[in-house]
């Protein structure tokens, strides 16, 4: 039996992670189509996340990125988001829109180059400092494009030496969250394609590195719940970036493309203890919304995941465990999709009223005026992008 209780527990303590950069004009490299009333600097974003958290009472942390990001007073854009009713959290580098990181940041074979990609990362700590935030998030696009272009081995002693002095800058409380994704923007060899070559260089710097899992970012076909399982039973699973994918790293609305993967992903989650809050995962959205409306396509991925949660929290883990242990393959597999297959949107519809929140976020806001007086109010200025 299902304790609905404490499902609603869970749910309640919930805490999802938005990406300043979701709120921004983004596109592929084709084309990016600006959208009316995005926000045209840092604390803009903030006050659209806030948004979000206003309608779904789960998203109360902002991710960072810098330097798209950058303001002259962290602290002053802390203390807009605490009125908000939000706070900053994990802060992400970037060392990839820079020319001199056309070969790499942390892995190019010239040496002031390396140099320069170390001190913005250590800059990312000092922001850090000043935000309050727990997580340093690290993903690197660097890599080859052609077989012989650099030595593989090298570029992983070079990498492994820049984490090493990040890791080392953190105080106690913060964390080295390394992301991996197997390909793109370099075509022949990613230097850390795969949770693999991330878990690997968790293991060597400590107890506070781990890794992130950036649902676009495998090959078709990758099994992303027992990476997760894995990772969770280890103690090294330190974030998710959601999203979903049809083909490659589509940034899509999470739980759009394939919602019964967002359930075994969370599933195991579960069983991994991973809802507990000491566990520490990041829980964070990586999405860009190119073509919709964008604090829309927001809550509604905090409702895709808050769904799949629901249903993850529904499976009755006593009578799997007992139709394992007796070997039944079809009574197992049943009481997983009976979860799957459950509807759970009126639960959550409960538990937001409960909540004093409107049941359906959505509409709420829609009929809330926002997105018409952001059109409105802001003319002018220049409008946040992703800057590709
Ligand atoms: C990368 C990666 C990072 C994100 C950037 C915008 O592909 O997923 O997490 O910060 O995109
Ligand atoms: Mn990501």
């Amino acid at each position: 039996m299902v304790d609905h209780e404490a499902v609603k527990e869970v749910l309640r303590a919930q805490r999802i992670e938005l990406p300043s950069w979701a709120f921004g004009n983004s596109g592929t490299r084709f084309k990016v189509f600006a959208q009316r009333g995005v926000p045209r600097d840092p604390f803009e974003k903030v006050a659209d996340a806030a948004q979000v958290h206003k309608y779904t009472g789960v998203a109360p942390v902002i991710a960072l990125h810098i330097p798209w990001d950058a303001v002259e007073d962290y602290r002053e854009l802390g203390r807009a988001a605490a009125d908000r009713g939000v706070e900053l959290g994990t802060v992400n580098a970037n060392v990839f829109q820079d020319d001199d990181y056309k070969l790499g940041s942390v892995t190019n074979p010239d040496p002031a180059v390396r140099r320069k990609a170390l001190d913005h990362l250590f800059e990312c700590v000092d922001i850090m400092d000043a935000t309050g935030s727990r997580d340093l998030k690290l993903w690197f696009s660097d890599g080859t494009n052609y077989p012989g272009q650099d030595s593989i081995r090298a570029r992983q002693d070079r990498l492994a030496e820049a984490l090493a002095a990040v890791y080392e800058r953190l105080a106690p409380h913060q964390r080295l969250i390394l992301e991996y994704k197997l390909f793109e923007p370099a075509f022949y060899t990613m230097d850390v394609p795969d949770w693999g070559t991330s878990f690997a260089h968790c293991l060597t710097l400590g107890e506070r590195a781990k890794v992130c899992v950036d649902t676009g970012h495998h090959a078709p076909g990758t099994n992303i719940e027992f990476i997760v399982a894995f990772l969770l039973r280890v103690g090294k699973l330190g974030a998710f970036d959601f999203n979903s994918r049809f083909y490659a790293d589509d940034d899509l609305i999470v739980g759009a493309a394939d919602p019964f993967q967002l359930f075994r992903i969370l599933f195991e989650v579960r069983v991994g203890g991973g809802f507990d809050a000491e566990t520490g995962i990041a829980f964070m959205l990586d999405q860009c919304h190119n073509i919709e409306p964008k604090i829309p396509g927001q809550i509604r991925s905090v409702m895709n995941v808050q769904e799949a949660t629901a249903k993850s929290l529904l499976v009755d883990t006593a009578a799997l465990e007992e139709a394992q242990r007796a070997g039944d393959v079809l009574g197992a597999n049943g009481v997983l999709m009976d979860a799957y297959n459950t509807d759970v949107r009126p639960l959550l519809a409960e538990l937001r009223a409960e909540s004093g929140l409107d049941p359906d976020p959505m509409a709420a806001y829609a009929r809330s005026g926002y997105a018409e007086r952001i059109i409105a109010e802001r003319v002018g200025g220049k409008q946040a992008g992703w800057g590709a």
